[in-house]
């Protein structure tokens, strides 16, 4: 690995791998300072949102410091996702889907529905417009219990398995992707990472409903553009859309 990995922190019990990146990045840790913990008791969603971390997932952050605009931040998300959903399609076998901007997902069976096997957060610094540092959190239910509460929606790979597995092997290959899609962002290659993403998504072509910052939007998913925005087409025209919760209508 180029990048990824040339420090690597494993704790027990942290309230969120993201907090103790924070804490490194500030005292100047080096790019690609990877954090896991076996359990987080503050796991985090996007907007303040919880992330249920037991014994048995993969809760992991890795600190970037790219040369980048604050605006090109969502393209972490894009290749965050991407890596996880690419190791869990090899290490399963199964069809892995990507839900516009941060959900990697599964199915239990053929004709079941597909839910939440991965969430990604990614946490901005920035200093003057440009980017000081960004935090990408993935946490992959891989042998955890899913909260009854969940279970409609959120899924492990070993209860739509049937058998459990080796979660370093599986980490270890999440960030070998990840560290090289984000090398090709620094070669400015971003037109393959685009057409994998597109390939796995199940958001694009549909209509869909947005809540996002701005209110709600509805329209069909044209497209992922270069910085990792969804384009929409609606009524009044296209939209661009950088961030929201994303309801396939
Ligand atoms: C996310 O937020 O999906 C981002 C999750 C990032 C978690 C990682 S773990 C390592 C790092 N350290 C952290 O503290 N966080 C990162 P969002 O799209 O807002 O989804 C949050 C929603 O997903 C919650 O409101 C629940 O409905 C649901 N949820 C909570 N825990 C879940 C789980 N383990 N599996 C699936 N869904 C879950």
């Amino acid at each position: 690995m180029k990048t990824i990995g040339r420090e690597i922190f494993c704790y027990q019990k942290v309230t969120s791998t993201q907090d103790k990146a924070k804490k490194l990045a500030e005292r100047g840790a080096p790019e690609g300072t990877v954090i896991t913990a076996e359990i987080q008791t503050q796991g985090k969603g996007r907007l303040g949102r919880r992330w249920i971390s037991p014994r048995g997932g993969i809760w992991v952050s890795i600190l970037l410091r790219p040369e980048m605009a604050g605006t090109e931040a969502p393209r972490i998300t894009i290749i965050g996702s991407l890596a996880v959903a690419e190791a869990i399609a090899e290490f399963t076998g199964k069809e892995v889907r990507l839900k516009w901007p941060n959900d990697v997902m599964i199915s239990p069976g053929r004709g079941d529905e597909f839910r939440k096997v991965c969430g990604v957060l990614t946490e901005t610094v920035s200093r003057f417009s440009r980017v000081d540092y960004v935090i990408v959190g993935l946490g992959i239910n891989v042998n955890n219990r899913i909260p009854v509460s969940l279970r409609d929606k959120a899924i492990s790979l070993k209860d739509a398995l049937g058998y459990g597995l080796r979660k370093k092997k599986l980490l270890i290959e999440v960030l070998k992707k990840f560290d090289s899609y984000y090398s090709d962002l620094r070669r400015k290659w971003v037109i393959g990472i685009l057409r994998k993403y597109r390939d796995m998504s199940s958001v694009l072509g549909k209509e869909v409903r947005i809540e996002c910052p701005e209110g709600t939007v509805v329209g069909k998913a044209l497209e992922i553009d270069p910085y990792g925005a969804l384009i929409l087409g609606t009524k009044s025209g296209k939209k661009r859309v950088v961030a929201g919760d994303v309801m396939i209508l």
